[in-house]
Parts: C-alpha cells; structure tokens; sequence
C-alpha cells in the first residue's frame, strides 16, 4: 500500500523530495470516542505513519498534546459527550500546540460545524464515513506542511545566528551590538537602571601573530571570547567588535560593580597561561580594558562606546594589562 499511494503522492509533490519516507515516526493524536470510527482511522494511520495514539475526551487528549510533540491532531466532532471544538480551541491557545496541524472529522453535511472548526484554527476536515484514501491524503498534506515549515524555521533561525554570532569565537558580532545596544540603553534610562560596557582589545596582539602565526592567534582570540563568556552572568553579552576588540555588555550594573567584573575578568586572562599548538606549549596573554557606564537621559549608544575606546586608550597608555573607569 505504501508503494502504491506514494507513488500517487509523488505526483502532487511539485519538488520531489517528499515521499511516505518523510512520514515515518509522525506522531498523530485522534480524539474519537466510536471505537469503529477510531480503529478505522488509526489502521490507516498507522500503515503510513507509524505512531497513533488516541483519546476519547478533550481533557485527555489536550493534555497528551501538551507533553508531546505532535506531527497532527485528528478530532471528531461526533463525540458522545463533548464538542471536539473545545479542543480544537484549546490547542489553538497554547504555545506548545498552536502550530500543530488539525484535522476535523465531521458528520457528512455538517458545513456548519466545519466551517466553526475552520474559524478556531483546524486546517482541514474530512466527513465521516471515513475513507480511507481521502483520510490518507488529507493527513499527509497537513504533516508534510508542518515539517516544511520547521525546516524554514530551522533554517530562518540558522541564518538569523549566522547574521549575528562571529563565527571565528561564537560570541555576538559588531551587527548584533549596533542593533541591541541602543535599545538595552532606551531601556535602561527608561527604567533609571544603569547599563556598563567594558571595552577590551589584547595587549601587544601582533606580537602573538608575528611571533607564532595567524592559527595561534585565533586559538588566543577564541580562548579570550571562552573565558569572558565563562566568567560573566547569564544576562550580560560578549562581542567581538572585530580584530582583537571585545565588549562586554553589562546590564544593571553601575560603576562600581562594573570596575569588579572588569578586573574578574583582566586577571582571568592574565593569570592563567593559555595553551596554543606553537611548540612553546602556552603563551601569556592580557587584556586592557576600557569601563563606560550610562543610562542618564540624553545617553547614546555611540557615546556610550566612545567613552569605553577613551578609557581603554587610558589603559593602553598606561602600560596594558590594566582597567580604565
Ligand atoms: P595594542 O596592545 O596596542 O592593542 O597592540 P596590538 O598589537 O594588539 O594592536 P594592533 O592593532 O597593532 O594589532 C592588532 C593585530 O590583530 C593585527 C592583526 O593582524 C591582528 N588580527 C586582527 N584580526 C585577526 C584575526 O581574526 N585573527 C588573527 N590571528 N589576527 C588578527
Ligand atoms: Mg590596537
Ligand atoms: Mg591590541
Ligand atoms: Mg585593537
């Protein structure tokens, strides 16, 4: 039967690259309470798509649905006791089912029912006595666009990361900063919080290149980015502004707290040795950096990172390896 009906399939499938394969493992939920209805349908299912389960009450059935991750959702609107549309509305309004397909089965005729269902979210219905082919059908159509648009959400949210992470470190980049920090600062005066930037670029860095090769010194840039992202809060950011520049991006946090985190994180760099793969085995390495703090009306995020590129030139001028508030 698989053979058969997806070869019929193939035909409708305009890229080709869909067939019953792609249905394995589908997880499909049925809320029926007619056992002849329910074993009807889930021998069709099962044959394409491996696993049915099934409910006979919307309780049960929304509560299966919540703790599951559902490929779709087929309700009956015949139901002894209750309305299916009680469900349909209840997935509707939860994040966790609001994208998973529904299909209504309904009592031939019913339009006025379907068309209730279709205005609460359902996607498609089917009309009772079920056909088999039909139900097979209408079940892949919904499946098969569900998993196409988690492959475009997939790959949305791929090169939504791509766009903002720098893909030598895997911190943010100078794009997300531009883009984020003025709204954090809007958010921060807003709420008469103070928001810190450290701003920080390694000492002496082409030294390490000239002395040991551009592959050492991504291994430094790379250990620089792990061991700020390491000793920071869940909420603040690391990015790396390009070279051998960084900020940190310190919410709520005034002056003071910020010097704190700034020295934490100079003597984690400094302290420690890092390994590379030049012969010499580890090299070390330090930081200067540059403290800013704003949040005051009138506060830009320009202004702001200017601040931090003074006093890090302070610190550079200072001799390195030091913090400039
Ligand atoms: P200072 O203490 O004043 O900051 O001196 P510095 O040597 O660190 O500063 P300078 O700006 O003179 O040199 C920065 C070097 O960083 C030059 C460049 O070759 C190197 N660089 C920039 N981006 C990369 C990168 O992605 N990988 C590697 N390996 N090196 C980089
Ligand atoms: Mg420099
Ligand atoms: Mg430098
Ligand atoms: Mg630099």
């Amino acid at each position: 039967l698989r053979e058969t009906t997806s070869g019929q399939l193939g035909v409708l499938e305009p890229t080709g690259t869909l067939n019953s394969e792609s249905f394995e493992g589908a997880r499909v939920l049925v809320l029926e309470d007619s056992l002849l209805d329910l074993g009807r349908v889930a021998e069709t299912l099962k044959r394409d798509h491996g696993h049915v389960m099934s409910a006979d009450t919307c309780a049960a059935a929304l509560e299966r649905a919540l703790g599951d991750d559902l490929d779709l959702v087929v309700i009956s609107l015949t139901l002894m006791n209750e309305d299916g549309l009680r469900l349909c509305s209840q997935l509707r309004s939860h994040e966790r089912t609001r994208q998973v397909p529904i299909l209504l089965m309904v009592e031939e005729g019913d339009l006025n029912r379907v068309a209730k269902g279709l205005e609460l979210g359902a996607n498609d219905y089917i009309s009772k006595p079920i056909d088999r082919n039909e139900l097979l059908a209408r079940a892949r159509t919904q499946i098969r666009r569900k998993r196409y648009q988690e492959r475009l959400r997939a790959n949305y949210e791929q090169s939504l990361s791509m766009a903002l992470t720098d893909s030598l470190t895997g911190v943010f980049n100078r794009r997300y900063i531009n883009a984020h920090l003025p709204r954090l600062l809007e958010r921060a005066i807003d709420n008469h919080k103070p928001v810190a930037i450290l701003l920080f670029d390694i000492d002496h860095f082409k030294v390490v290149n000239d002395s040991y090769g551009h592959i050492v010194g991504d291994e430094v840039l790379k250990e620089v980015s792990s061991r700020a992202s390491r000793n920071l809060r869940t909420f603040d950011l690391v990015a790396r502004l390009g070279g051998e520049e960084f900020v940190v991006i310190l919410p709520d946090t005034d002056a003071d707290a910020a010097l704190t985190v700034a020295e934490r994180l100079r003597t984690r760099i400094a302290d420690t040795l890092f390994k590379v793969s030049a012969d010499v085995g580890e090299i070390p390495v330090t930081v200067s950096i540059g403290v800013a703090v704003g949040g005051r009306l009138g506060d830009t995020a320009e202004g702001l990172i200017r601040r931090a590129d003074e006093a890090l030139y302070e610190a550079k001028r200072a001799g390195r390896n030091c913090t400039v508030a």
